[in-house]
């Protein structure tokens, strides 16, 4: 049976790339971008494109019912900073937008459905380093505990419903594709656009903040990898743990040098986003990850960064 597969956020950071990714593989026709925005230009031309709210229900039925998706890939939600601005709406969206596709999906007949959580779920009593699957995880950003409760959502309908769901904790993701979003992690897209542009940066974030983050391109293959995985294969229905690369800001700076000898980095003081970056891990444990499905990352900080500052200089400077 062909696949017929629904993408919603699609103008979002992991949406614009991950469009792309499953149109090479099932063919343009095969994948409907949806946003409740018009389509961005790295979408636009490139496969059928729909206007999708996730907390209009008539709206996504009338698309469920247009399209019959095989399978659903939810990626519509407010990131962390942008969630601490607005703590309503981003429980809301991130919520209710979960709730309402579980429902369609399972009423549906969808095969397989797609969630994005995060290590957004840990929080300042989680283990910092090396976090395991499973521990104390007491998140204090809406953000967080909004992928926390979906997690829980997630598995709920696997065990409840039989719904094929599967999610993964993506790290901060970096991507030459879109311009840096709403999210903590986002620092570290946004120093490649300066870099290129005006050869310095200020951080948001103090120097020597660890975070675990991840090149786009392993992020994508993941998120493919687990969803191509046979179910009997995948024992973490709420979301599994993705480890990627740990770095500061100071090391991923003196990485850019490399590249660009005059590139500087300043540091601001007192953005409320460093306490965001203060209650997450440092590092993580993915070994179900690599247990399960056989994951294994190919970009470390080095290959990122040359990749990143290849692709957008042609983006950029074009
Ligand atoms: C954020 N990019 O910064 C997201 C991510 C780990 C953080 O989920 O909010």
């Amino acid at each position: 049976m062909s696949e017929k597969i629904l993408v919603i956020g699609a103008n979002g950071q992991i949406g614009t790339e991950l469009v792309n990714a499953l149109r090479d593989k099932y063919g343009a026709e095969e994948v409907i971008a949806s946003d409740i925005n018009s389509p961005i230009y790295a979408i636009r031309h490139s496969g059928p494109f729909e206007f999708v709210n996730v907390l209009d229900k008539d709206n996504l039925h009338h698309i469920f019912t247009k399209h019959q998706p095989t399978q659903v890939y939810l990626l519509a939600a407010i990131l962390s900073a942008v969630g601490e601005q607005k703590p309503k709406m981003a429980w809301d969206l991130n919520m209710t937008g979960l709730i309402q596709i579980l429902d369609y999906a399972v009423e549906f007949g969808v095969k397989k459905v797609f969630w994005p959580s995060s290590i957004a779920v840990f929080g300042p009593h989680s283990p910092q380093e090396n976090t395991p699957q499973y521990c104390v995880m007491d998140p204090n950003t809406v953000y967080g505990f909004s992928k926390l409760a979906g997690e829980r959502w997630c598995e709920y309908y696997y065990e409840k419903h039989g719904l094929d769901v599967r999610s993964l904790r993506y790290p901060g993701l970096i991507g030459w594709r879109a311009n840096p979003g709403g999210g903590t992690t986002d620092y570290a897209v946004h120093i490649f656009h300066e870099a290129l542009k005006k050869g310095s940066y200020q951080s948001f974030l103090s120097a020597n903040t660890a975070l675990p983050m991840m090149y786009m391109d392993d992020a994508i293959r993941a998120t493919i990898t687990l969803m191509d995985t046979p179910a009997e294969q995948i024992t973490i229905r709420s979301s599994y743990n993705l480890a990627g690369i740990s770095f500061t800001p100071a090391q991923l700076a003196e990485e850019i040098k490399k590249l660009i000898p005059n590139f500087e980095i300043s540091y601001a003081e007192h953005d409320p986003r460093q306490a965001i970056a203060d209650s997450w891990p440092k590092s993580i444990d993915d070994s179900y990850a690599q247990k399960d499905w056989g994951w294994k990352l190919e970009y470390d900080l080095k290959t990122m960064t040359e990749d990143m500052l290849k692709n957008l200089k042609n983006v950029i400077l074009a």
